[in-house]
């Protein structure tokens, strides 16, 4: 039996009110941008405005959660102490409150209007599609991605996880390829533009998700289901499929890289040309300057 005196029961109170805390508003590791890092509590960095005001909306519904986790478990421990067999041998006969019962009935529903306000606000804002600068036609198989550009010419790739023995060479080079997460062929977009895409599969159910973008949608065969996103930063950036679609579902990465508009249209000309060779030349330079240009920041 528990025999805890008031003090003590204040005192893992404190404890694990400090856990809820932490666990809720301070990042242990700062996330990386594009990509989920080891420790990593909370969410990517956004990169969209969708993102950021996903994030905002985490945030908010989480403090909540934690404001009324620790309420529920005071009144508990209230209730546990004072009101025990030992400290209230004659209990009373109430069963009715009025106050009491129009309180806890109309509390909570301005918790749920406060909630539902931003997330009605944010789901319109994730179904509003802007006028598309660019589209992109994603279509999952088992196990990979293929990316079509059809109003660029309607050329496509094949986004394929990169092996160990593939990374490797590229890591020499200076060019990040994180594992699990590089592909051979990058989807490619430019900066501040907004991109539709559309999405569906082959074979069985995939999720096109970019977390860094706020993009998350189905993909279903025999349907089009679509995302839209307008990246706000240059870089690399990361999802999975996340659907359980088999047995290589952990390995068909989506890796988008954003990158400056004069980059894009050099690289969709060589891709429209057939050029394989000089679109992954503009696309490694593109990437080691990134790679320079995070590094020129880190040592600042
Ligand atoms: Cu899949």
């Amino acid at each position: 039996m528990l025999n805890w005196t008031p003090r003590k029961a204040a005192l893992a109170a404190a404890v694990l009110g400090l856990g809820f805390a932490a666990a809720a508003g301070v990042p242990v590791v700062e996330a990386a941008s594009g990509q989920a890092v080891p420790l990593q509590i909370g969410m990517q960095e956004p990169a969209t405005p969708v993102a950021v005001e996903i994030n905002k909306f985490y945030d908010l519904v989480n403090i909540i959660i934690v404001a009324i986790t620790i309420f529920v478990m005071i009144l508990l421990l209230v209730v546990m102490t004072k009101f025990s067999e030992k400290n209230n041998p004659v209990p009373s006969k109430n069963s009715h409150n009025t106050a009491l019962e129009v309180a806890w009935t109309v509390i909570p529903i301005f918790i749920l209007i406060i909630i539902a306000i931003p997330s009605f606000k944010l789901l319109n804002l994730q179904y509003s599609y802007p006028k598309p600068d660019l589209t992109i036609k994603a279509t999952g198989y088992a196990w990979y991605w293929s990316h079509e550009y059809p109003d660029q010419g309607g050329f496509s790739l094949d986004s394929v996880m990169l092996s160990d023995e593939d990374r490797a060479p590229l890591i020499r080079k200076g060019i990040d390829a994180p594992r699990l997460l590089a592909v051979d062929n990058e989807v490619v977009v430019p900066v501040d533009k907004n991109v539709h895409v559309l999405v569906t599969a082959a074979d069985v159910i995939h999720s096109w998700t970019v977390p860094a973008f706020g993009a998350n949608t189905d993909a279903v065969p025999g349907r089009m289901t679509s995302t839209w996103f307008r990246a706000t930063k240059t870089g690399m950036f990361y999802g999975d499929c996340t659907q359980l679609c088999g047995k290589d579902h952990s390995a068909m990465p989506i890796a988008v890289r954003v990158v400056k508009e004069d980059v894009f249209n050099a690289w969709t000309a060589a891709m429209k040309a057939k050029d394989k060779k000089k679109a992954k030349e503009i696309i490694e330079k593109a990437a080691l300057e990134e790679t320079g240009r995070r590094n020129l920041a880190a040592n600042q």
